[in-house]
């Protein structure tokens, strides 16, 4: 009826749209893409046999956990847990220190560590000690322990939160716009 109906500014919105939905898409995987952290290793291997107790177990990961609530409890046979101090997190590397004179036998250790994607995971493995640990020294370090509880793996869950609410609400915000100037096609506001 009038002039103000100009087809070419539709085609014109929809392929705006299309352009921000693709580049959005592409932004996801990027901060999506890290998938649960893999155990890859322990010290002492699961189910081997070592002669002593050993001052700490270690737990290797294809990524480096978030320091915050780790746990690795060191059972021993009787399903004391052993353990002594924090968890320590140095790269890919959990280890956790274990009391002196630990008695020999079967232990079982129990671990759960938050993935650096923000999910908990958790394991156990076993191994054997034919003897004590009778090293009353070596195990007695760990002063940096307190180091473990850092703020830098909440900030990544924040700036994680963050992209998410902003990727959302720009989806929204193009959603709302497009169909704003497809309900009303001549105004220009
Ligand atoms: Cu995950």
């Amino acid at each position: 009826m009038t002039s103000a109906r100009r087809p070419p500014t539709k085609e014109r919105t929809w392929k705006r749209l299309l352009t921000l939905i693709i580049t959005l898409f592409l932004m996801v995987p990027a901060a999506a893409a890290q998938a649960h952290d893999v155990l890859e290793s322990s010290d002492p291997a699961d189910g081997s046999t070592v002669h002593t107790v050993p001052a700490k177990v270690g737990l290797t990961f294809d990524h480096t956990p978030i320091a915050i609530g780790s746990i690795v409890r060191v059972k021993d046979p009787s399903g004391t847990d052993q353990a002594d101090g924090s968890v320590e997190i140095i790269d890919n590397h959990v280890t956790q220190a274990v009391k002196a004179n630990a008695p020999q036998g079967k232990y079982t250790v129990v671990w759960r560590v938050v993935s650096s994607d923000g999910h908990p995971i958790e394991g156990t493995f076993t191994f054997t000690a034919d003897a004590a640990s009778t090293d009353t020294g070596a195990s007695a370090s760990a002063p940096a322990a307190a180091a473990n509880t850092g703020s830098a793996p909440q900030a990544g869950l924040l700036v994680a939160g963050a992209v998410g609410i902003v990727l959302l609400l720009a989806l929204i915000a193009a959603a709302v716009v497009v169909r704003h100037r497809l309900r009303s096609p001549g105004s220009e506001d």
